[in-house]
């Protein structure tokens, strides 16, 4: 119940309601301008309208290389709707390499909680980061340099960089199987066996998804990436159920692996 548990929010989850196209609460939004801001590129803030229960998590989204936000815009509401404040961003340059993603994740959660227009409904200690392919990338590197994240969520990360033991925050990737661009076997599954110090991990990889799945709306991502975050942004074990054991992979799913560590195992 909330009594056990300050960060709860809205009802009991069903497998229907984590894989509606809306979540409880009602959203807004707002733009940012690149103009008010230092560190990365502007966006959208997504944000529940209820005030009356208390302050929420924050997520902060950065989409690709050469990609704005609009390509991943479809995760805004999804993922407010659930009771979280959403900061879905514009890089300085649509070509910053991983690296540069990471530190402008971490520029608009600073934003986010502290000069937004929407900074009073945000708990800066309960804080998240995801992103698609170099933003993906850029999710590790902001977990590897901000070790009080509370959850990442890596979408078919590309990086250099392989090995990701400095990552302490329960992380979730998940990777395309048919994935050309940044390979599971190059980019995801190697990052999802260097995760030795993460606190919980989990590797999802959707059967025969190519590198752009993030970009149209996906509901089996969706509701990991919202159990994920309610799990380990919101301490909700009530979302547990959704992650330990996860998903079976047969013929029948259109998941074609995962691999976790289940929580408190
Ligand atoms: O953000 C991405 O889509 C990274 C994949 C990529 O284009 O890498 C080649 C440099
Ligand atoms: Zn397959």
């Amino acid at each position: 119940a909330a009594a056990d548990n300050p960060y709860e929010r809205g009802p009991n989850p069903t497998e229907s309601l984590i894989e509606a196209a809306r979540g409880p609460f009602s959203t807004s939004q707002t733009t940012v301008s690149s103009l008010s801001v230092t560190g990365f590129g502007g966006g959208v803030i997504y944000y529940p309208t209820d005030t009356s229960q208390g302050t929420f998590g924050g997520i902060a989204i950065s989409p690709g290389f050469t990609a704005s936000w609009s390509s991943l815009d479809w995760l805004g509401p999804r993922l407010a709707s659930h009771g979280f404040v959403v900061i879905g961003i514009e890089t300085n340059s649509r070509l910053d390499q991983p690296a540069s993603r990471g530190d402008q994740l971490l520029a608009a959660l600073d934003y986010l909680t502290q000069r937004s227009s929407v900074r009073s409904r945000v708990d800066a200690t309960r804080l998240a980061v995801a992103g698609h392919s170099m933003g993906g990338g850029g999710s590790l590197e902001a977990a590897k340099d901000r070790t009080s994240l509370k959850a990442a969520i890596p979408l078919a990360p590309w990086n250099t960089d392989k090995t990701w033991p400095e990552v302490r925050t329960p992380t979730l990737i998940i990777g395309g199987e048919s994935d050309t661009v940044a390979s599971v076997s190059s980019h995801s599954i190697p990052f999802y066996n260097s995760l030795t110090n993460a606190r919980e991990k989990a590797y999802l990889e959707l059967d025969n998804a190519s590198h752009f799945f993030p970009q149209t709306s996906n509901t089996t991502m969706a509701k990991y990436m919202i159990s994920w975050m309610k799990r380990y942004i919101d301490n909700d074990t009530r979302y547990e159920q959704f992650l330990c054991p996860g998903p079976s992979t047969g013929l029948f799913s259109d998941i074609s692996d995962w691999r976790q560590t289940c929580p408190g195992s």
